[in-house]
């Protein structure tokens, strides 16, 4: 029904910005115990996000302004020169959120008038495999019907930025493991071996099929956050932040404050590897189940309430 597909949409955003914020102050830190968390989770500072969630909330009013237009297709919903703008206009307006090497260099090129697709080679000529295509796709899910559509979307939105085949496999992976979410009920058990295949599906690489089969077994096997960065990755390129996202949220499903914790002791990329698996946990639990007193210190707050009332 309507009141909880609002609350899905809002625990996803909301998920996402969470999860960015708490992870930012952990980056790159060893030994991070649950105590170091829950002490932030319960302090009193404005919560303020990264690049992860300033460039969530582009692509989310990229995709509220096209909501009504006809035909609904995919270039109907993403048009990529704007969006290539628009996320290089973020940048321009907050260049200390945290952004990676590449896509600065990428945004400088792009606002000064280079089409994107030169721009985004020009300090990776393969394309960037970093994880900045998929820490901001969560809000496809919100808009796509089916796996295939939000497959596309996700590429999509990913490509004006990320052109490296693993990057846009990193974004395919989160959005259709977050379309999955939604559509799960707050109270379904989550099952890896069932919940997994149809992400692997949707990204036919032996790399990625082999990270999932890993991430399957990982969440069966009950690891701890050491023993599955060690396994996944825990850097800034898709392939080694994507599925231990994923991961972070099989452990702990119907706990979205788990997963967080989880994510962050995981260590490495924290603030990215905190909003995906934020996003997925938020998707399937909804915003309610989020921690409240951290939510409500949310910088965008207001931004994620509109963009999340829209997009549902
Ligand atoms: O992917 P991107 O937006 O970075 C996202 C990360 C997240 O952790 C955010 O929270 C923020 O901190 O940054 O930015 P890119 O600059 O495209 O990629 C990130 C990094 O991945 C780069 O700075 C490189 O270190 C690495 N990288 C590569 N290294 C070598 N060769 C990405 N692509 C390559 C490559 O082709
Ligand atoms: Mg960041
Ligand atoms: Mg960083
Ligand atoms: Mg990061």
């Amino acid at each position: 029904d309507d009141t909880s597909r609002i609350d899905k949409a809002r625990g996803l955003l909301f998920g996402l910005a969470l999860g960015d914020c708490l992870g930012a102050p952990f980056e790159g830190r060893s030994g991070v115990t649950e105590a170091d968390i829950i002490a932030m989770q319960n302090g009193t500072d404005l919560l303020r996000h990264t690049d992860d969630t300033a460039l969530a909330l582009v692509l989310a009013r990229h995709l509220s302004r096209r909501l009504g237009g006809t035909p609904r297709t995919a270039t109907g919903r993403i048009d990529a020169d704007v969006l290539a703008l628009e996320f290089a206009e973020a940048w321009r307006a907050e260049p200390w959120r945290g952004y990676g090497g590449g896509v600065t260099k990428s945004f400088e090129l792009i606002v000064a008038g280079t089409a994107w697709r030169e721009a985004i080679r020009a300090v990776f000529p393969d394309g960037s495999f970093g994880n900045g295509g998929a820490m901001r796709v969560a809000p496809i899910a919100l808009v796509g019907g089916d796996v295939r559509e939000v497959a596309e979307l996700a590429r999509r939105s990913a490509e004006v930025t990320h052109a490296h085949p693993d990057a846009l496999h990193g974004a395919v992976c989160q959005a259709v493991a977050a379309h999955l979410a939604l559509e799960l009920a707050p109270t379904e058990p989550v099952r890896a071996r069932e919940f997994v295949p149809p992400v692997r599906q949707a990204v036919p690489s032996p790399l990625w099929e082999d990270k999932l089969d890993r991430v399957v077994e990982l969440a069966e096997q009950e690891a701890d956050p050491a023993e599955a960065a060690a396994e996944l990755g825990n850097d800034v390129s898709a392939p080694a932040s994507v599925p231990l996202a994923l991961l972070a949220f099989l452990r702990h499903p119907g706990r979205p404050d788990a997963t967080l914790r989880f994510a962050i002791r995981a260590g490495g990329d924290t603030d990215t590897v905190a909003a995906m698996a934020g996003a997925l946990a938020g998707a399937h639990s909804g915003y309610t189940a989020l921690p409240s007193h951290a939510v409500s210190r949310l910088e965008a707050a207001k931004d994620l309430h509109l963009y999340a009332e829209h997009l549902a």
